[in-house]
């Protein structure tokens, strides 16, 4: 149709993508066979019966718990640097199939590292996928290195270390931080002390806030964490102050609609605060997330949120200019995007 075809041409960015849930059931499996690697056992859980069993299962998340039993099993199956860089290669594919321009991708370096898998050695596969996808497509892009926050802080603070050792935050290799994994009991004020590192060291800070966590999550993470963005947001209607300031700071949220839906935040696409967030001026992005296992890559998710509220083609390109706006590329970039 000509709203497709407008969504599919509009210059998209993407700022909300985790690369393992880019991991398709069919590359799961296949990879955990050259791996070697042994998944569950159908007689224990059936989902594991073939991917087109998981297929099934992942239509039936009943939360972001329920969802991250899978997301973990799932990533067990990379290994090399060459499978983390064709997995982002793959998605690099599809996104510049749907329209992406620029893309901003977290990575859990410690679901990998507590499995024996160096840290740099997922950077380098990551690395070397984004070189290709800037080469074969165009297509520009950031790594945001995510803290899992079910664990420890001091484990969070290790991690960030580790890549600062490198050099990766100074040499542009990882232009910021992200916090995510299960929201609700770890609030953002326990990784106070690496963001605030992260703040004195000049890099860019964002984190997973008000998806299954009320609003307090999100205060939480501007205040204590001095984060830049928000990842979901979604709750923040349930503060009209603090949505207020979020506008007023143009502060990005980085809205999922497919995932919420799939995660039982919203029982569908309608719910979600769009049209709040438009006459409110909050500033914000429609993204996948975890596209693999939720059902959609991004042009599903704006085909969802266009069949779900009817926006005009203004109101789209509103969307997309401050999903650039807010994106964390050069100004020279930036221009070239708008
Ligand atoms: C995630 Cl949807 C979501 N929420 C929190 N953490 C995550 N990690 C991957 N997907
Ligand atoms: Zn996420």
């Amino acid at each position: 149709s000509r709203t497709h075809d407008f969504l599919q041409a509009l210059p998209k960015c993407e700022h909300h993508l985790h690369i393992e849930g880019s991991l398709s059931p069919t590359l799961l499996f296949r990879l955990a066979a050259t791996n070697n690697i042994a998944l569950p056992s159908p007689a224990i859980d059936p989902a594991f019966a073939s991917p087109a069993a998981l297929s099934t299962r992942y239509e039936q998340f009943s939360s972001l718990d329920d969802f991250l039993h899978y997301y973990f099993i799932g990533m067990s199956v990379l290994l090399s640097s060459a499978d983390f860089e064709s997995l982002a290669y793959e998605y690099f594919c599809r996104a510049h199939a749907d329209g992406v321009h620029h893309a901003e991708i977290f990575f859990d370096p410690q679901a990998h590292t507590s499995r024996g898998v160096a840290y740099d050695t997922v950077v380098k596969g990551l690395s070397a996928a984004q070189e290709r996808a800037r080469k074969d497509f165009s297509i520009s892009s950031k790594l945001i290195l995510c803290f899992l926050r079910h664990l420890p802080a001091g484990d969070a603070k290790q991690t960030f270390n580790a890549a600062q050792a490198l050099g990766h935050f100074s040499d542009g290799t990882v232009a910021g931080i992200g916090l995510d994994s299960s929201e609700v009991g770890f609030p953002p004020e326990l990784f106070r002390e690496v963001y605030i590192s992260a703040k004195d060291g000049g890099i860019r800070r964002t984190a997973h806030a008000g998806e299954e966590g009320d609003a307090s999550y999100i205060s939480g993470a501007l205040d204590n964490c001095h984060v830049e963005r928000i990842d979901h947001g979604i709750r923040v209607v349930e503060d009209d102050v603090l949505m207020k300031r979020i506008a007023r700071n143009k502060t990005l949220v980085t809205m999922c609609p497919l995932s919420n839906v799939r995660l039982r935040c919203v029982q569908s696409v309608s719910e979600l605060p769009v049209r709040t967030f438009l006459d409110e001026g909050v500033r914000f992005s429609v993204n996948s997330d975890d596209p693999a296992y939720f059902g959609g890559y991004i042009l599903d998710n704006y085909c969802a949120v266009q069949e779900a509220f009817n926006l005009t083609f203004k109101e789209w390109k509103y969307i997309a200019d401050g999903a650039i706006e807010g994106s964390w590329c050069d100004e020279e970039r930036k221009s070239a995007l708008l």
